[in-house]
């Protein structure tokens, strides 16, 4: 390598190193108060916030639930593009490249004062990182160039290979500068995970849901479990961070077109008759065959009496819907209907049996059966306003996703896998279906475009719950096979065979898939 070329090289190092060391400080600072305050964070959830519906689609389809690692990537390989510039342009003009830094910052800072409910403390981490990196990027700067700094040091005359002996201070200042970024991001990480459960005490249900029978999942190798667990549970929201909500500082309001607004805090709540039900909540964003559906045992309050409490003005009304709101301003539309029918939507407080986990929306959430959960499953709600659609316009609303979203009835291929290799013989295929509201009755299955045969059922839940199937093909026929599986339900009504993609009111089609028995 030329001097010249390492000496850039060195310079990129600057400005790379120091936006690095910086930017973990902030994450670092950020983790002690409120994760999302962090400079990088927040910048992604404008960014976020900012994307086109289309490109989002694209982005969930293509990387499912790493679409925000991902996104997150993109930013970060930006920022240290910029990072890599700024300390290219210190080394002619220190001024220069430290307002790039100062102006990366500020445009981190402007992300996160534009959070909705943002306070100036909110500036801390950026404010911080900010002069962390500046500071990084100076002493780098000063020791590269310092060629007679082994002089400094040793006290000696200046020898020919001076240059090469600052080169080497350099060097361990940046490997020390590399090392405290990594440390503080993982230490930033470790804290804000140390808070992600929480430890509250939950009453009993005064009804409570029968218990979940012995599912296919017992006897059918790779089929959905019947429950699925908490940590398990498909997890979809606009959050960079999971939210660590403090209960003894929530509360319920409850307002909007209401004879009766009123405000509830969690113990008050909790005091409140609890109900148990069995739910299989499912994401719009769920493509045919996806991952984005499960089942659990939620309990809460009905959102039926916590609205009646608050009588609503003319609820014959047409066009009435319940706008919730989250702590953080997101929102979500639900009919009215959906929440004050005898469906049993619930305010939940806990899932399968345990406190309402912050990833789920801790210290409560909305499900509403027979809805995809942009319409009608808020987590970390703060707020129910009894309001129209034609007043109020929800998060997905204005970003063009349907307002009527009944969840599309699909059956689910879980096993085999796509092109697995299985040996001839008993060929088990296996999966979950799902019609909330009108229940599944049956699957079909067919092989190789063959006629459709029944599958053998698990059990039946409740409407609300998706059902386990299974159908046992035996075969000796060699080479690669396909399966399509389709769903009956309600009144013996058949699945539409018409493809849809999830924008904007849900995916549909036949779900198949290929495997090789061998
Ligand atoms: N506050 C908030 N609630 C939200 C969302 C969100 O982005 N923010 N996403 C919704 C969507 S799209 C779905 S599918 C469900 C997912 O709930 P889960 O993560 O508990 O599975 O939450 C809903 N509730
Ligand atoms: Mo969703």
């Amino acid at each position: 390598m030329t001097d010249a070329l390492f000496a850039r090289v060195r310079a990129a190092l600057s400005g790379l190193i120091s936006v690095a060391v910086g930017l973990a400080a902030g994450q670092l600072v950020a983790a002690l108060r409120d994760p999302a305050t962090s400079p990088v964070l927040a910048v992604g959830s404008a960014v976020i916030d900012r994307t086109p519906t289309p490109l989002k689609d694209w982005a969930i389809s293509h990387f499912g639930t790493h679409d925000k690692l991902i996104l997150l990537s993109t930013v970060v390989v930006g920022v240290f593009i910029l990072a890599i510039v700024s300390g290219l342009i210190a080394r002619r003009n220190v001024i220069i490249g430290a307002v790039i830094q100062v102006a990366m910052l500020a445009v981190a800072g402007y992300a996160v004062l534009d959070r909705p409910f943002a306070r100036w403390v909110d500036l801390v981490p950026t404010v911080v990182a900010g002069i962390v990196s500046l500071l990084v990027l100076f002493v780098l700067l000063w020791l590269d160039h310092q060629p007679d700094l082994r002089r400094l040091v040793d006290r000696k005359p200046l020898q020919g290979n001076a240059i090469g002996a600052s080169r080497r201070y350099f060097v361990v200042a940046s490997g020390a500068g590399a090392a405290t970024a990594v440390v503080s991001f993982v230490g930033a990480k470790q804290l804000t995970n140390s808070r992600s459960s929480v430890n509250v005490h939950i009453p009993q249900a005064s009804e409570r849901a029968p218990s979940l029978p012995r599912g296919l999942d017992a006897s059918v190798p790779g089929v959905t479990p019947l429950r699925t667990p908490n940590t398990k549970f498909y997890r979809v929201d606009t959050e960079l961070t999971v939210p660590t909500l403090d209960a003894s500082r929530w509360s319920l309001q409850i307002d909007g077109d209401v004879e009766n607004p009123y405000e509830i805090s969690y113990a008050e709540l909790l005091r409140r008759p609890l109900v148990e039900r069995n739910i299989t909540i499912t994401c719009v964003s769920n493509e045919v065959g996806g991952s984005y559906a499960g089942g659990a045992t939620w309990r809460g309050v009905l959102t039926r009496d916590l609205l009646k409490e608050a009588r609503v003005k003319n609820p014959d009304r047409p066009d009435l819907q319940v706008m919730s709101t989250s702590f953080n301003g997101f929102t979500i539309s639900t009919p009215l209907g959906a929440l004050t029918d005898g469906r049993g939507a619930m305010l939940a407080v806990a899932m399968n049996g345990e406190p309402l986990p912050r990833s789920h929306g801790f210290p409560a959430r909305l499900v509403t059966p027979g809805l995809y959960g942009m319409l009608g499953c808020t987590k970390w709600v703060t707020r129910l306003t009894v309001t129209t659609y034609a007043d109020k316009k929800a998060y997905w609303t204005e970003r063009g996703w349907t307002t009527d979203g009944e969840i599309k009835p699909t059956a689910r291929i879980d096993v085999p896998k796509s092109f697995a290799s299985v040996k001839s013989g008993r060929v088990m295929v296996g999966g979950t279906a799902w019609a909330q509201r009108r229940g599944v009755v049956r699957v079909q299955v067919s092989i190789d475009d063959g006629h459709w045969q029944d599958a053998t059922m698990g059990p039946d839940v409740n409407i609300d719950y998706w059902r386990q199937w299974y159908f046992a093909w035996n075969t000796s026929k060699k080479g690669t096979h396909s399966v399509r599986a389709r769903v009956v339900y309600g009144h013996d009504q058949l699945q539409t065979e018409k493809r849809a993609g999830v924008f904007p009111n849900g995916s549909s089609g036949i779900e198949e898939r290929s495997f090789v028995v061998h």
